[in-house]
């Protein structure tokens, strides 16, 4: 209906309400953006003429247009984020003596965890206990790749970016068609984004968020028009991997880990979160596999892998598919 305007970011913000407007409003939206170049790119020089335009009269509601739903993309509460600048929390360390003492075990561990550790990889203190070694990383994107897993998935969000261990080996292994990393702390999404540039992953390949992944996925399920258009993915083709905080390096007490007192998040949150897609969990080697089973789609089982590095499990990792649809009573 748009013809040549449709590329228009204008006409791009408007495009999510497509289903609820009648043709006849998009036939008005594509005069007005024909007459007047200005509103391809301003959204209230837009619904200014369409207010003025006459087509209430016509029968045609702006309010249908909810112009505040398309707020102008910088208004977004979730935007792709600019590449951020290192700052005093990232660090280098080259030296034994200048890491804090909690971490100290992960930095004599610092090449399985980034081979490339010398060019320069940046962390900070707190993503040292969660990120994920490199071989492991690797491990998890080959059991996705398109001969092992759906090709039909296509996009993948990795709902707590860290560092950048797991979107890293993601983005080299070049099977995916979009990259959605989301990380709340500033400092560790600046560490991720120039690891990222140390390992050589194509700028653009990987769309950074600031911000939180709960917030993310709630919109993208629920109001997929409240979101910056560039973060809009369809869910039939997108899959979440996600490798969330355990509570510290306390879990390891626990003969049986306990997913429901996960701290910050259980694991019924998680799957909450994404059940609507396939995703796939990161959780404590140790994790109650009873737990995990409950959320087996009805007679099905989950594959559930222990990733082990010298000869040691380090962690499981639970492949879950999207919840089904329920069947139509036609
Ligand atoms: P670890 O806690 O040092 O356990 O983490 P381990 O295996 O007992 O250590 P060891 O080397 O002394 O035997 C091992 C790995 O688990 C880390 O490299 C991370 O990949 C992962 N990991 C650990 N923690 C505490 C977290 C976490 O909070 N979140 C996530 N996602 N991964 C974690």
């Amino acid at each position: 209906m748009l013809g040549p305007y449709v590329d228009a970011p204008t006409a791009q913000l408007l495009l999510p309400q497509a289903r609820q407007m009648p043709q006849i409003a998009w036939q008005i939206i594509r005069n007005a953006l024909e007459q007047n170049p200005h509103a391809r790119d301003d959204i209230n020089c837009l619904t200014e003429l369409l207010a003025t335009g006459g087509q209430v009269a016509n029968g045609i509601n702006t309010d249908r247009l909810d112009t505040s739903a398309v707020a102008e993309p910088s208004n977004f509460s979730l935007k792709p984020a600019e590449r951020l600048p290192l700052t005093d929390e990232c660090h280098h360390y080259t030296g034994k003596h200048e890491v804090p003492w909690d971490i100290q075990k992960y930095f004599s561990q610092r090449y399985s965890i980034f081979s490339y550790y010398d060019s320069g990889v940046h962390m900070t203190d707190d993503a040292w206990f969660g990120v994920t070694p490199e071989p492991v990383a690797n491990q998890i994107a080959y059991e996705l790749s398109e001969d092992h897993y759906d090709p039909e998935k296509t996009i993948l969000i990795d709902a707590f970016g860290g560092a950048g261990g797991n979107t890293i080996a993601f983005a080299l292994s070049e099977r995916w068609s979009r990259i959605i990393a989301i990380e709340r702390d500033p400092a560790t999404l600046a560490c991720a984004q120039h690891n990222a540039e140390i390992y050589g992953v194509e700028p653009g390949s990987v769309t950074w968020i600031l911000g939180d992944s709960f917030e993310y996925l709630d919109q993208l399920v629920n109001s997929p028009e409240k979101l910056h258009p560039d973060l809009r993915v369809d869910l039939q083709t997108t899959m979440v991997f996600a490798s969330p905080p355990w509570g510290g390096p306390g879990y390891r007490t626990d003969e049986i880990f306990d997913l429901s007192t996960m701290q910050p998040y259980s694991l019924n949150q998680l799957h909450e979160a994404y059940k609507k897609m396939d995703h796939v969990l990161f959780l404590p080697r140790t994790s109650d596999i009873r737990q995990i089973a409950k959320l087996a789609p009805e007679g099905e089982k989950l594959e559930v892998i222990q990733y082990c590095a010298e000869g040691a499990s380090k962690a499981m990792g639970v492949y879950i598919p999207a919840e089904k649809p329920p069947a139509s009573s036609d």
